[in-house]
């Protein structure tokens, strides 16, 4: 696997990253602007750039975390991390971290030291920034590598991924602020190892996450999609029919998955752990067993032994019907079940424990249901690309997995919203193949599979049927539509640039 040994890239051009004409001039003037501000910030002119991408997750919603392949694609948008080492003459070293963007995103100093705590409970944009600078060093540790003196760095970062949309913002400034610290501090690291850390280092934030957001931003390659598999991470290119074109659409409302006590992502991670043991209990697994599974895929197993006769590639979702039943269960239901009191499963982790303070009943059934009829869909997906059928045949078949894997995200999984609800209608009523939430859900986007020549068309009559009412309204602004509704293609990952 090619992409396992391969270093982050270094390049010296623009050109290298932003593709086509039009991109490659808003870029240069972006950079340009960047380094001008960089200099009235620091009085010094950045030694280098890193700059990650946020993605679009074509199927494969909620899985990753249960060890299931995704798979997504980056998108064009990016956050550039500018950063410069600051010398002895410019005082005691701290880590000077400011956003272009000063109106919204204020700026922050924190001491220059690898291991200090991410204050979780003041949910700020730098916090992200201190996940990647983090994650750089705790990989060394773990490496074995001997961690000098801390330095001090002055960074300006430049964000254009749409911020709570499930198109990933935060994968995108932890990946360029781990890479820009890894360069910076001379080192050059496999893509492969950034990320596998990146998707630890997120974790400080307080979301229980999957690896799938670090591992495309990192491992994207220009003109594909990704199949990403977990355990070690991998990704495998995926070339997606010509003729199709992905719109992505803002549902104006800001996923609120949240790092709260009442985090439904967190709620979400419970639930699926639950349901592995529960079933691994009822398919036969002994208890002392049960208590070390972590997750729906390492009972599949299990499950195709038990439904053989009945299941194939079904198996799991036999299983779970024959065994788990519809109605939610209780605490004290599933700890009778696993033998095992339900804060000693999650002792380890204080995020899980503040779900189980606030949550008394856990959805087993249905979250199985999804993640293991999801994890189909992701491989039948790829088989259709792969197989040998014509463009608009292959085209049909995408956008039913696509339209499918909504349903399922909204009926089990419960992870929509009514913002969504109405657009993916509003989607599918004006000539998408297949349309369905993306990322997290419970707000943020909507995918939509078109053919490419009616991709004008598409947006047209997203204009006139979802955001109109909202721009009469004055929740949004005409000229700022090209922002929450766009085309895009499959965008190259993360890289230094050293221009
Ligand atoms: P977004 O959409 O970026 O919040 C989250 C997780 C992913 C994955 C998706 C759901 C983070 C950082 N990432 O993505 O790992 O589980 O939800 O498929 O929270
Ligand atoms: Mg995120």
């Amino acid at each position: 696997m090619a992409d396992a040994e391969e270093h982050v890239p270094v390049f010296k051009s623009l050109k290298d990253v932003y593709g086509n004409k039009e991109t490659l001039w808003e870029a240069q003037l972006r950079y340009q602007k960047l380094k001008t501000r960089f200099f009235e910030l620091y009085g010094h002119i950045p030694e280098l750039y890193a700059r990650a991408p946020g993605r679009v997750n074509l199927i494969g919603e909620h899985i990753d975390y249960e060890g299931y392949s995704v798979l997504p694609m980056a998108i064009i948008h990016d956050t550039i991390v500018a950063i410069r080492r600051q010398e002895p003459e410019d005082g005691p070293p701290s880590l000077r971290v400011v956003n272009t963007d000063a109106a919204k995103f204020s700026g922050f100093v924190f001491p220059a030291d690898p291991f200090q705590e991410v204050d979780r409970a003041s949910h700020h944009w730098a916090n992200y920034f201190l996940c990647g600078y983090k994650g750089v060093f705790e990989h060394l540790l773990a490496k074995g590598v001997e961690i000098g003196a801390p330095v001090g760095y002055d960074i300006l970062v430049d964000g254009t991924v749409p911020i709570g949309a499930g198109v990933s913002s935060s994968a995108a400034i932890v990946c360029a602020s781990a890479i820009a610290i890894m360069a910076a501090q001379g080192l050059s690291f496999t893509k492969q190892e950034v990320a596998e850390f990146a998707c630890v280092c997120e974790r400080h934030i307080g979301t229980q996450a999957g690896g799938m957001d670090q591992a495309i931003s990192i491992m994207a390659k220009r003109g594909v999609a990704k199949l990403i598999d977990f355990n070690p991470i991998r990704a495998t290119d995926v070339a997606l029919p010509r003729k199709g074109a992905f719109v992505i659409a803002n549902s104006l409302t800001v996923s609120t998955k949240a790092v709260t006590a009442a985090s439904k992502y967190n709620y979400r991670v419970v639930e699926c752990r639950l349901a592995a043991m529960v079933l691994a209990a009822a398919l036969g697994m002994p208890l002392p067993e049960v208590r070390s599974v972590q997750t729906l895929s390492d009972v599949e197993g299990l499950c195709v032994g038990f439904a053989a006769t009945r299941g194939g590639a079904a198996a799991p979702v036999v299983a779970v019907e024959a065994t788990l039943h519809e109605e939610p269960y209780g605490a004290a239901e599933i700890e009778s079940i696993i033998q095992q009191r339900l804060t000693d499963v999650f002792a380890a982790s204080p995020s899980f424990l503040e779900v189980l303070e606030v949550n008394r009943k856990f959805h087993l059934f249905k979250r199985a249901r999804h993640v293991y009829t999801e994890a189909q869909r992701v491989l039948q997906f790829r088989d259709v690309v792969e197989s040998a059928d014509r463009d608009d045949l292959k085209l049909l078949q995408l956008g039913a997995l696509m339209s499918q894997s909504h349903v399922s995200c909204s009926r089990m999984f419960e992870c929509s919203c009514p913002e969504l609800e109405e657009l993916v209608k509003v989607c599918n009523a004006n000539g998408a193949l297949g349309a369905r939430l993306t990322g997290a859900g419970w707000g943020g986007c909507v995918v939509s599979l078109v053919e490419e020549r009616s991709v004008p068309g598409f947006i047209e009559a997203l204009k006139k049927n979802f955001y109109q009412s909202r721009i009469d309204s004055g929740r949004i602004r005409e000229e700022d539509l090209r922002t929450y509704v766009f085309a895009s293609k499959p965008s190259g990952g993360a890289a230094i640039l050293n221009l």
